[in-house]
This record gives C-alpha cells, structure tokens and sequence, in this order.
C-alpha cells in the first residue's frame, strides 16, 4: 500500500472505532438524570467524505480540506425509530449549518446523513444560522426553528461585530428536503425561537426570547409567549408577545434565559427545559434549568425548582465558549424514558436519561428559590429536620 492508502485506512478505523464506541451511564448520579460517559458527537464524527478530498490525483497528502470545529446545540425527535439530532455543525471558517445524524438507541453509534442539509434561503440571505428546535406540530410539518443571523445594516464603518439574530423558520415532512418560510417578524431581535407542537386558540404558538441587542437580551426580557394565525407568514404585533419566564437578580438567569426544545406533555403539565445565565469574573456561565406549565395553557408556571437542573461539569467545562450548557433536543420515548441531548461550551454533544415520572417529580418537589441566603437555609433546616423526625420514627 501507499502512503496515501495507508493513512487512509488508519483514518478511516478511527473515526469508525470513534461512531461505534459504546457508551456508558454514570451511576449512581442525583436521581434526577444519568449522564453518559462519552459525547455522543463531536466535529470528528463528521464524516470523512466532508473533510477530505479521497482523491490522490488532487489530495496527494490527504489533507483535510474543510475541517469541522465543532458539533453542538442540536434539536432533536425520534423519526422512523431512529433518534435524531437536527445538528449545529460548526467548520473551522466560523460558519454553522445543520446536519442530521441519527441513533439506533438514542445514547451511542450517532452517523451523520451522507450530506448536510441544503437549507433554502429568504431573499436576504443569512450569514450564519445555528440552534435548529425540531417540533412535529399537529398540522402534520415537521418544523425546523433556528437562529439566522445577519450584519446589522446599521454597523458603523469598521464594525465587524454588529448582528441582527431572527428566527429562520423551514418544514419538512423527511428532514432532507425543507421549504424555507418567511422569518418570524418581530419588533426586537430574536433567538432561542421555539414552536409548541399544538395548537392554542386555533394559532401556531411561540415561545420567543425578545432582545434588545444581538448578544444582551436588555430589559425585563425573559422567555416570551406568542400566538400566530398564520406560520407561513409569521408576524409578532408589538403588544402581542408577553413574557411568560423572568429573568431574577441573583439567580442562575439573572442575565438572560432561553427555552431549550419545546415542552414534553404530561398528565401534571407541560415540562419545559430552558438554559439561564449569569455573569460572573469568568465571564458568562450558562446552565440548564426546569420549569412546568399548565395543560390548559402552557404560558401559565406552575413550578419551576430553584436552581439549576444541569450545570457544565468535567470536561465539558471547557471548550470554544467555556462554562456552557446549552440543550435544543430532547426526546420523550414511549416507555417514558426522556433522553436529554445537551451540548458543552458550545464545542460537543452529551445525552443524560431520566423519565417523565422523575423530571415531574423533581419539578414539584424540588424547592423554589427562595431568593435570599436566609431562605435557603430555611429550607435546607426543613429538610434536616423532616429527615431527623423519619429517622427517629423509624
Ligand atoms: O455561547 C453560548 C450560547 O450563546 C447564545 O445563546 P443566548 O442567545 O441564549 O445567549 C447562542 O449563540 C448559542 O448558540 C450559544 O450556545
């Protein structure tokens, strides 16, 4: 064999040895979720057939010619019986675009699609777009929401920062080919746009993250609620969109929150995942957290544990965008089981399991924050005290 031959086939093992790794659960864990021990994708899973030219007519040294930085924030559903994560994939030039990888078993042997996906664009095309929610929604779509980001109009000469965020919308009944809508009009910018997969009152429904700014959400912002007639032409009127999720001064989102992927339904509520943030000397750190809606209208809280539900621990500390969280995708299984896809500082892709039953329960019975120091310890006392009783009761 050649060396062309040769490296080729030493690449080729690894990244196969890489897809076909078996996970493993972290046990004990806190009762609430499992881990798993390795992420279940990362830019290496990217298949070699993007990366490198196989021809050794016109890639002599098999070079990797276009790198992928990074895999992360991926929606996520179950289709045909497969697990699908609606990928972020990030090339080394900066730019993000979707790919679609699907599991047998929702926790190991992730493969990419042979090509990512061709997202149609608006006639202002879209510089970057990122953070695909999936929801199949009752009127039978399959909906893709996603950031699109564009350089701000308004950007003074030499400003090379300035963005504008929307909320790209695009629906598939296969996930390969997509029809691009209209973006969500609004009057501030949006991100971390998702789409409740029923209908209320008749109208497609939103959770929105209203910002003033590309990066500060600004102020009273939160997670928004809004109700649209017409999805094809997704128009938010000022005044129609409340917020329905605070942000809270000394909390883990007193900075900015978002929603995660759209709420799971259950017999107690819907069950809403979000990340908060905070800033701190590190700089930003994003965490997960969880809250519950009413059946009967899913903007109305009805318990939301204090604290966060999932922070970045190990190494998933670290990364492009270190001390970051971020979760887009998860998937109800019919036997209960919730699979929990969460990316780490905004670099790699980890799934944690739980069960509706459990994320319930940990949502009502877990403590709200109290938001104070002296609260706290209050409620930590009821605890030691309630334990101390059954103890000696027993
Ligand atoms: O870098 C952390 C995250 O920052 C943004 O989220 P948010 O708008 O809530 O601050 C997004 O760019 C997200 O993709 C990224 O993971």
């Amino acid at each position: 064999m050649d060396n062309f031959a040769i490296r080729l086939a030493g690449l080729k093992e690894e990244h196969e040895a890489l897809i076909t790794r078996s996970n493993k659960k972290i046990k004990p864990g806190n009762g609430i979720f499992e881990r798993y021990e390795y992420p279940v994708l990362t830019g290496a899973h990217a298949p070699l057939e993007w990366r490198y030219d196989l021809n050794p007519a016109t890639n002599p040294y098999l070079m990797e010619r276009f790198g992928i930085n990074a895999a992360f924030n991926a929606g996520a559903m179950k289709f045909e019986g497969e697990y699908i994560l609606a990928v972020r994939v990030e090339g080394l030039d900066r730019k993000s675009f979707f790919a679609i990888a699907g599991s047998p078993n929702g926790v190991d042997n992730f493969r990419f699609r042979e090509f990512p996906v061709t997202m149609p664009e608006t006639a202002d095309p879209d510089i970057n777009v990122y953070d695909m929610r999936l929801t199949r929604h009752e009127d039978g779509w399959i909906y893709g929401i996603f950031c699109t980001e564009r350089k701000d109009p308004a950007a003074m000469p030499g400003d090379m920062s300035s963005a504008i965020a929307s909320a790209g919308i695009a629906r598939t009944h296969d996930l390969e080919n997509w029809e691009r809508l209209p973006d969500l009009v609004s009057d501030s910018q949006q991100r971390n746009v998702v789409l409740h997969p029923e209908f209320v009152d008749g109208s497609y429904a939103l959770y929105t993250r209203p910002q003033e700014g590309f990066i500060d959400a600004g102020s009273g912002s939160g997670i928004g609620w809004a109700l649209v007639k017409d999805i094809t032409k997704a128009v938010i009127l000022p005044g129609d969109e409340r917020i329905i999720n605070f942000r809270h001064y000394h909390t883990i989102k007193e900075l900015k929150n978002g929603e995660g992927p759209h709420p799971i339904k259950t017999r107690e509520g819907w069950l809403h995942m979000a990340h908060g943030v905070r800033g701190c000397a590190a700089g930003l750190r994003y965490v997960l957290y969880l809250y519950m809606t009413a059946l009967d209208d899913p903007s109305r809280v009805i318990a939301e544990p204090g604290g966060y539900f999932m922070a970045p621990a190990g190494e998933e500390r670290t990364g492009d965008v270190s001390n970051v969280l971020f979760s887009s995708g998860w998937i109800a299984d019919e036997d209960d089981t919730v699979y929990i896809y969460y990316a780490s500082s905004d670099t790699r892709m980890h799934v944690a399991v739980s069960s509706i039953d459990r994320l319930v329960d940990y949502c009502l019975n877990t403590p709200a924050d109290g938001f104070r120091s002296a609260a706290s310890v209050k409620t930590v006392n009821a605890i030691i005290t309630r334990n101390r009783e059954y103890l000696a009761g027993r």
